[in-house]
């Protein structure tokens, strides 16, 4: 990382690629994984590469939801831990939340090599590993979460998913925070907070407005759930992305 220049004016998208690419490199990323990357960038360059303000309102719908969970669930995959390990870690630890490593292309090599991850990053706990229950609706590979994990959480963190899970997860009843820079992609059409914002960012904010949110009460969490607009800020985002308006 050292080798890009901070003041190049793609800097940011430099070190994303750059993260991913290290990624498949220590067996954590998939292939598949640089084309989401090269879509993703693609929809962040529209957006003007910044948190948008729905985004941001977003992001504190997300932290409300995450402080009032029973039983909170950040779900993991090869591209959330090349890019935000220690950010994932860090927020897992000031709402209280589980980390599972959930794989659109689950092999036992990438589970453990995405669990050593993010235990170098600063995770106590990963979940994943075990896989003893089934998201119904699903095709079996995709469909493996920890019992004591995704498959009995109440809201879950899905960022970068893939729409059939999203929906399977969605029909079980669970509360779903979608990151993902496609406004029109399926998982966030169907999240109960569609985050669109590159993750880089989201992370970080999401646990920004969890910390300022520690002391609040219940009814000042429900207000702010409530005052969200899941409608909106999906159109916010097209709108944004078409007007070509940076
Ligand atoms: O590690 P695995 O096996 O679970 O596979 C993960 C990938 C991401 C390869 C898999 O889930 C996949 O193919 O996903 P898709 O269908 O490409 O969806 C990824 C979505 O994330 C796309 O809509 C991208 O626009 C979006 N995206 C990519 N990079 C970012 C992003 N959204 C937010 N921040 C990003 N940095």
């Amino acid at each position: 990382e050292e080798e890009i220049p901070e003041d190049h004016p793609r800097y940011q998208d430099l070190l994303t690629r750059h993260r991913i690419e290290r990624g498949v490199e220590k067996g954590i990323t998939h292939l598949q994984g640089m084309h989401a990357e090269g879509r993703g960038s693609a929809f962040d360059y529209l957006l003007g590469e910044e948190t948008i303000p729905s985004a941001d309102d977003a992001e504190r719908a997300a932290a409300a939801h995450l402080l009032l969970a029973e039983h909170p669930v950040l779900s993991i995959n090869g591209n959330v831990a090349a890019l935000v390990p220690g950010e994932m870690a860090e927020l897992a630890d000031v709402v209280n939340a589980d980390l599972e490593v959930n794989l659109f292309n689950r092999t036992p090599e990438r589970i453990e090599a995405i669990a050593d991850h993010l235990r170098e990053h600063g995770a106590d706990d990963v979940k994943g590993l075990t896989a003893d229950a089934h998201i119904p609706n699903l095709e079996h590979e995709r469909s493996k979460v920890d019992a004591d994990g995704i498959y009995e959480a109440d809201v879950v963190l899905v960022p970068l998913e893939d729409g059939d899970r999203a929906e399977a997860l969605d029909e079980m009843g669970k509360i779903e925070i979608v990151i993902d820079l496609n406004p029109l992609s399926r998982s966030p059409q169907v999240a109960d907070v569609p985050v669109v914002d590159n993750i880089i960012r989201a992370i970080p904010n999401i646990t920004e407005h969890a910390r300022r949110l520690a002391d609040a009460d219940e009814a000042e969490l429900r207000e702010i759930i409530e005052a969200f607009d899941r409608e909106g800020a999906l159109e916010d985002a097209e709108e944004r992305i078409r007007s070509g308006d940076l």
